[in-house]
């Protein structure tokens, strides 16, 4: 924790105490001249008509039309944040990119976000993430524009609108809006089955992060390393997450969809402002480059296909931290432009067809999107090493070129600039790997492209069986959301070549017949790195709901500070605004909170019974005779949701016992418990640590 703040458990509030505003004398025109009135317009006397040549207003109005740009195509919804990478020196051995030298700091920007949405739909929509990475590095830009999940539904770029298509809004009525559970998603990836092992990622707990800091990140392609002395590796690229792969249930998805739309945006801007800053490490695994590009027995150049780690693990290579929130969305999150070909002397791209497809698009699409072909030049979008590039003039040029002669060659400008020298013992240009390449022109797919399901299985087979339950809960819910019948068959009938047990499960919740399946599907080792459940985590920047009636918990702030002194925001959930006894400012009320914004509830003190909420109640009387039965509705409301989330619910006393037996919950349960003030620190963190009371559910199958 490192950022002093007025307001400790309100970051909202310290963000407008810095916002610098405007800082010139006075407001003024476009052109600098200073304006006296901006509140009225230019008119005949008092009530006439306004005069055209108000040019104040003309000015305004006119740069207010055209405030909006394009939004992306896809990943339309995101949010930023800048950051450093520090390179650990290992890769020297592989890499010359100067950003992978010991120690080397780097600066970066990254952006997440969603895939199908529009720019205001929610951020926890089930969908894929984008995880896209931006650094500075002194030999240029490299962007790593990857995602949250490690293969791809498409192995040809050439399929990219196709699957677009299918999971944007319907065209005839535009909707649904960021979901794929509608029919024509469905019906193209059930017929298109490449795309079955990404949508099995999707419908797990990968498809709805806990937050954008709580995610892999993965390049997905193989991409190709350029070692000293010119000696190629094949990579994938990772990002490991400090806190851990977390998702949400699909019940606080759902809540927050409402609640808190801009859930994982707020998530990772105030856990910036509250000095949590999020931390990866990147990783690479590394294959031999002989000229097969396949490692035993995947080929490498699929992108449907991923590695396990099981098989060839992922070497740590630097740490990034995100540090620094934009100051401005639409400048920085909104303007910034990644391209999977923005690369470094010494990483190279590979022939996997999706990513030679993929090259062309990112340029592409920013003329429309950013207006023009000078996109390089917008600030977030510069590379903060000297750029020389010969090109001139187009939309919206900044730099204003000196010289005569932008060609080469040139005598006028005394042959400048020239080319770069190869290092010492180079023998070709480390951006461009002299691959040998021959063929016949074709359009076909690779045998080795054919298998869709055997990864699929891998990863289904190779989670919890919570997990697995929430699977068989995703594709019902997505599926029962298709009103065409032959599609939710077809699908039904990818998954019976995937598992039986999970077709049967989905078929039984859809009323289908079990199918039984068609193809003979490989089973191959299973990768226990894949499951989310077991093990502990850092608990950095959790959100602890301290729930407490009004005047408040006597030592409501007391039990604050140990929850931050573990690095943990908690926030004071009180009946009505205002502040506590004790002086502290409560964050959130009854009224404006849910269980989503909430890791674990401690429940202090005496909470007002049901008789002072005004809202009649309707409780269930739990275990625990002797304490009070009945509590205000949205406490009980609140207890519920994080009881069904499987969150820690502590209570410093009998008398705050009262709300969870109000809210009709089992005693003893794992996670609901009576602790007194000095352990509670300690239980916490080991509770949230685990991120979910997982025993409090036994999964069904
Ligand atoms: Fe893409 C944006 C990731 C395949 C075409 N893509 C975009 C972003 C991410 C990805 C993270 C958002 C970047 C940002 O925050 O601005 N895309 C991927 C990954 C893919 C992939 C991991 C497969 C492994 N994409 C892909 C294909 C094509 C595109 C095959 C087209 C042939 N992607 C685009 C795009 C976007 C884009 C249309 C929209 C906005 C933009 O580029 O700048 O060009």
């Amino acid at each position: 924790m490192t950022t002093e703040s007025a307001h400790p458990t309100n970051p909202e509030a310290d963000r407008r105490d810095k916002a610098p505003g405007q800082t010139s004398k006075h407001l003024t025109t476009s052109q600098g001249s200073p304006l006296t009135d901006t509140d009225h317009s230019l008119k005949v006397g008092e009530r006439g008509p306004i005069l055209l040549q108000d040019h104040h207003l003309r000015e305004k109005i006119m740069h207010f039309d055209h405030e909006r740009i394009p939004e992306r195509v896809v990943h339309a919804r995101g949010a930023g944040a800048h950051g450093k990478f520090v390179s650990y020196g290992n890769a020297a051995d592989f890499c010359v990119a100067d950003f992978l030298k010991p120690n080397k700091q780097t600066d970066v920007f990254v952006r997440f976000s969603t895939v199908a949405g529009s720019r205001g739909s929610m951020d926890t929509a089930r969908d894929t993430r984008g995880f896209a990475t931006k650094f500075y590095t002194e030999e240029g830009v490299f962007d790593l524009v990857g995602n949250n999940i490690p293969v791809f539904f498409i192995q040809d770029g050439i399929k990219f609108p196709d699957i677009v298509h299918a999971v944007k809004p319907e065209p005839d009525r535009e909707i649904p809006q960021a979901q794929s559970a509608h029919d024509t998603f469905w019906d193209f990836v059930s017929l298109h089955t490449p795309a079955q092992a990404h949508t099995m990622w999707n419908m797990s707990d990968r498809g709805i992060p806990r937050s954008y800091r709580m995610m892999e990140g993965f390049g997905v392609h193989t991409f190709r390393m350029i070692g000293p002395g010119g000696k190629a590796s094949l990579v994938k690229f990772h990002w490991k997450p400090k806190l851990g792969v977390h998702s949400l249930t699909w019940e606080e998805a759902q809540l927050a969809a409402g609640a808190d739309p801009d859930f994982h945006r707020r998530d990772l801007a105030d856990a910036i402002d509250a000095g949590a800053y999020p931390e990866w490490e990147l990783g690479v695994q590394l294959f031999e480059d002989d000229g097969t590009a396949t490692f035993q027995g995947i080929d490498l150049l699929d992108p449907t296909k991923f590695v396990p780690e099981e098989l060839c693990p992922v070497q740590l290579i630097g740490k990034m931290v995100l540090d620094r929130n934009p100051s401005n969305y639409f400048a920085e999150t909104e303007q910034v432009a990644f391209h999977p070909g923005h690369l470094v002397p010494g990483i190279d791209i590979t022939d996997d067809p999706l990513l030679q497809a993929r090259l062309f698009s990112y340029l592409d699409t920013q003329l429309t999107r950013l207006g023009g072909p000078n996109f390089a030049q917008i600030p977030i979008n510069s590379p903060k090493n000297p750029v020389n590039d010969m090109f001139r003039d187009g939309y919206h040029q900044h730099n204003i070129h000196e010289g005569i002669a932008p060609y080469k060659p040139n005598s006028l400008d005394g042959g400048c600039p020239f080319m770069a020298e190869l290092a010492n013992g180079q023998e070709f240009p480390a951006l461009e790997y002299p691959q040998e390449t021959a063929g016949t022109k074709q359009r076909s797919e690779p045998v080795s492209f054919s298998d869709h399901y055997s990864q699929a299985r891998l990863f289904y087979r190779s989670l919890s069986a919570q997990e697995r339950d929430h699977i068989k809960q995703a594709y019902s819910f997505e599926l029962g959301k298709c009103a065409d019948n032959t599609i939710r068959e077809r699908q039904v009938q990818c998954l019976a070549e995937i598992d039986a047990d999970l077709a049967a499960a989905v078929a039984s919740a859809l009323g289908l017949p079990a199918p039984a399946p068609q193809q003979d599907i490989d089973d191959l080792p299973l990768s226990p790195a894949l499951s989310q459940v077991g093990g502990t985590w850092p608990v950095d920047g959790r959100q602890i709901g301290i729930v407490v009636g009004l005047p408040g918990y006597p030592q409501d702030k007391e039990l604050a500070e140990v929850i931050r002194a573990k690095g943990m925001t908690p926030l004071i959930v009180a009946p009505h605004g205002g502040k506590t006894e004790s002086g502290m400012e409560v964050d959130r009320t009854y009224f404006t909170t849910r269980s989503i914004e909430f890791d674990a509830l401690v429940l202090a003190g005496a909470l007002p019974p049901a008789a002072d909420a005004q809202v009649p109640l309707d409780t269930k009387a739990g275990a625990g005779v002797g304490v009070p039965q009945s509590a205000d509705p949205r406490v009980v409301l609140l207890v519920q949701e994080a009881y069904r989330q499987s969150k820690p619910i502590l209570c410093l006393d009998e008398a705050a016992y009262g709300a969870v037996n109000a809210a009709g919950l089992p005693s003893g349960d794992p996670g609901v418990e009576l602790v007194d003030a000095d352990s509670l620190p300690g239980v916490l963190e080991d509770l949230v640590s685990r991120h979910r009371v997982w025993g409090r559910f036994p999964a069904e199958g």
